[in-house]
């Protein structure tokens, strides 16, 4: 099939067949089996039923989701080379605020070597595969390759310890200074289901699954970062850092969250996407 075009009738279509009690990737196979290409039979799939189902885990992914270890609620938890204390956690959605996960020497350090790397943000285009520079997002930034130098390395490995979750499946560093008047605006980590470009992002590693931003320094005023669905503000403070997850790609997740304008001094921070498998 040539140009193939999500009509009105396909989604009449998959709807009723999950109606009648099809799970979505058996759709996905009877689309499939007739001649349409898989990646507009996912966006087909995903747009209609707007589940996760059609985004297949890759092989060997972890099960469950990063989490620190709450169990016994003790106000520091062992992160292996440092001792990081929790602020507040939240069960539905899960958002943990951590305080003094980074000293302000690795804070600087981060801040120095990142400086000399920064650019205009991007975000997955709109239309087409790649990126591109977004009004919505006016910082500057850069990515540091996973483990490229001992601090990195020894940052990411805390990390790994306090989430639970393994080095391999987090997307290198990602550091992005706002300067007075720059914003974030509210947004979802996961890669959209229904966007042409997210398939194929997919294949390194699946699904982001948590979020951990880091603030790397603190704005004199504004930059707090928001989750508006659930009237949060998490004040932005060196060496802190707001922990969330989500276990599908989906609004209900309730993870919306954005960066709210700097008013005054700039603003810095560090973040980690983990992924359901491993990111190469
Ligand atoms: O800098 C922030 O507060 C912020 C807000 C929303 C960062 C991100 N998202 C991100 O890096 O995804
Ligand atoms: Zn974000």
């Amino acid at each position: 099939m040539s140009q193939q075009v999500i009509t009105t009738e396909l989604c009449d279509w998959i709807s009723e067949q999950s109606r009648v009690g099809h799970p979505a990737e058996s759709i996905l196979a009877a689309m499939l089996g007739s001649g349409w290409d898989e990646s507009v039979a996912r966006q087909a799939v995903a747009r209609v039923l707007g589940q996760s189902a059609t985004l297949t885990a890759p092989p060997g992914a972890t099960a469950g989701l990063p989490e620190p270890d709450l169990s016994r609620f003790a106000p520091v938890v062992d992160a292996g080379d440092r001792n990081v204390k929790i602020v507040m956690a939240m069960r539905q959605p899960r958002v943990v605020v951590f305080s003094e996960l980074l000293s302000h020497e690795e804070c600087d350090g981060i801040i120095a070597l990142g400086t000399k790397r920064l650019a205009r943000s991007e975000t997955v285009a709109t239309g087409a595969d790649g990126s591109e520079v977004n009004a919505a997002r006016t910082s500057e930034g850069m990515f540091f390759e996973r483990c490229e130098n001992d601090l990195i390395r020894t940052v990411e490995a805390r990390i790994a310890t306090l989430l639970r979750w393994p080095l391999d499946h987090g997307e290198g560093l990602q550091v992005l200074r706002y300067r007075p008047g720059a914003e974030y605006q509210p947004h979802y980590d996961y890669f959209d289901p229904g966007h042409v470009s997210t398939p194929n992002i997919l294949k390194r590693g699946g699904q982001r699954v948590a979020t951990l931003v880091i603030y790397l320094n603190t704005p004199t005023a504004g930059g707090s970062t928001i989750f508006p669905d659930i009237g949060l503000d998490v004040a932005p403070v060196k060496g802190n850092a707001v922990f969330f997850s989500y276990d599908r790609p989906h609004p209900s997740t309730q993870t919306l969250h954005g960066g709210s304008p700097v008013i005054e001094g700039e603003k810095w921070v560090a973040t980690k996407w983990l992924r359901q498998g491993v990111f190469n």
